[in-house]
């Protein structure tokens, strides 16, 4: 499948702000959150992938490596821990994210040049679209 790595700007941002009720974030992050224009860069080495969520606002990264169980700590979004796992299903890389938080995860996945991320909690899904820098 095309690489995923590389550095990303959002075009479209929907249903963000179901998606933060479902986590429970509160309505003045809510509010910023939604104005912001938010890049996504990510890395690969070897097995281990970086993926960083830039804004003005605030930022949130994490690391992990491929098929393997990792905590994670949603610092600054909804400050949970879940066990995470991310793996590819086809052209797709998939992530549950276990938790507090029932069907809770996301994918990311190449289509015409463009980066989709699909974000789900509790039966909200945030869709955005990216572009590359
Ligand atoms: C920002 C600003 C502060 C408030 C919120 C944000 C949302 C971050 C999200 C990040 C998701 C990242 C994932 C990446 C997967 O590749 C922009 C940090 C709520 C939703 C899952």
């Amino acid at each position: 499948p095309a690489s995923l790595c590389g550095t990303w700007e959002i075009l479209s941002n929907i249903n963000l702000e179901g998606y933060m009720i479902a986590l429970g974030i509160g309505l003045s992050t809510r509010k910023i959150a939604l104005k912001l224009k938010q890049r996504k860069v990510i890395e690969q080495v070897r097995d281990k992938y970086v993926i960083k969520t830039l804004s003005t606002f605030r930022n949130y990264v994490f690391s992990f490596r491929m098929d393997e169980e990792f905590d994670e700590f949603t610092k600054g979004l909804d400050e949970r821990h879940c066990k995470s796992v991310v793996t590819w299903e086809g052209n797709r890389m998939v992530c549950i994210q276990k938790g507090e938080k029932k069907n809770r995860g996301w994918a990311h996945w190449i289509e015409d040049d463009k980066l989709h991320l699909e974000l789900y909690c509790e039966g909200q899904t945030c869709k955005q679209v990216f572009k590359r820098v």
